[in-house]
């Protein structure tokens, strides 16, 4: 079996990315196999826990308070609520629940508090819990690891050439600097990007290498396709040809051959036949429910028909299968 590298060079991730499409997803698939069962699927699901008003200027995002996206912003949800969620999640499959909040980086005070009580009432629950925050420091990232934190999630997104194009409010080694705290702690990193964005083959090699070369790597690598909201600067960009998104998630498995590769957002817009490569691609997770934080996700029923389909089952906990 491979050993992980974390020295890939831009060129050597080219010729995996750019080799003929067959010999790709054959790698992809050969990969797959000796790491996971082929034909299971982790589901997660996302909830937004403080929608909208965020001061940063992510250019594809609707949350950021700077573009007119008509969405209604939302304070701290209530634990109960957020419990409610989570539980009703638990009974439609998913085995994780994520909580985001469209914050640029976590304060200390009773709204930190309270996502923590979250985060411990979730675990309480028996699911594994993910939170995505924005910037994180190391004792809050303590913390968050203490009340019960599986899975944080914070994205690189796209090359760091590329990365000014589309945020100016943080920077790229921001990020990195959040993923070590959270990497500190113990928590597993949830780390991925996004394509679609207008960036060119060579930033989406850029953004794999980033992540693979990380030491450990991601143990979950979200791929997600731009959605196009109306009002953000990126609602006219060309959609991405969906061989390319195809051709991004089987060199995250063959990079990242033990990491869970997850198809984020964008799923509502692709036919059942884009996904069934993206899992022959290496794809083995995915976010259940028809909302991921503001945008709509495939309904409950469609995915399950996907799953019949396609004969593919649900990827139960790792202490569950053991
Ligand atoms: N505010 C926190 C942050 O930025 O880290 C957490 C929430 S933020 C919405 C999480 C991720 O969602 C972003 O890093 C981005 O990759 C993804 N995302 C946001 N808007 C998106 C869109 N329109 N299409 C695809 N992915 C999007
Ligand atoms: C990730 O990589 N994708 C999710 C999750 N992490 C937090 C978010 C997707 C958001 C899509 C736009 C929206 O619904 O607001
Ligand atoms: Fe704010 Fe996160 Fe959206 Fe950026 S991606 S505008 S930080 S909610």
């Amino acid at each position: 079996m491979s050993e992980l590298r974390h020295n890939w060079t831009r060129d050597e991730i080219d010729a995996v990315y750019s080799q003929p499409l067959l010999d790709l997803l054959f790698e992809a698939q050969t990969l797959h196999r000796q790491n996971f069962k082929a034909s299971e699927v982790q589901k997660s699901t996302l909830l937004s826990i403080k929608t909208g008003a965020c001061p940063e200027d992510c250019s594809y995002c609707p949350q950021s308070a700077r573009y007119n996206t008509d969405l209604e912003t939302e304070q701290l949800l209530p634990t109960e609520q957020v419990l409610k969620a989570a539980q009703a999640a638990k009974t439609s499959g998913s085995t994780r629940f994520c909580m985001g909040a469209a914050w640029r980086d976590v304060k200390d005070g009773p709204q930190f508090e309270q996502v923590i009580n979250m985060v411990k009432e979730v675990s309480s629950l028996g699911m594994e819990t993910c939170c995505t925050l924005g910037m994180l420091n190391e004792k809050q990232a303590a913390q968050l690891k203490d009340a019960g934190l599986d899975y944080y999630n914070h994205n690189l997104d796209t090359s760091p050439e590329y990365y000014d194009e589309i945020i100016t409010t943080r920077s790229y080694q921001d990020r990195l600097d959040t993923l070590a705290n959270v990497r500190s702690a113990g928590i597993n990193v949830c780390c991925g990007g996004i394509v679609g964005l207008g960036e060119s083959r060579q930033d989406r090699i850029g953004l794999l290498q980033e992540l693979a070369n990380q030491n450990p790597q991601p143990e979950s690598v979200p791929i997600n396709r731009l959605v196009r909201v109306e009002g953000t600067p990126l609602s006219e960009q060309t959609e991405l040809d969906v061989i390319e998104w195809v051709r991004t998630i089987a060199t995250a498995r063959i990079i990242m051959p033990k990491s869970m590769v997850r198809l984020s957002a964008g799923r509502k817009e692709l036919s059942d036949e884009a996904q069934a490569l993206a899992f022959m691609a290496g794809a083995n997770s995915i976010f259940a429910g028809e909302k991921l934080l503001t945008t709509p996700n495939p309904e409950v029923d469609c995915d399950q028909a996907l799953f019949k389909k396609l004969g593919l089952a649900e990827m139960p906990l790792p202490t569950e299968s053991a």
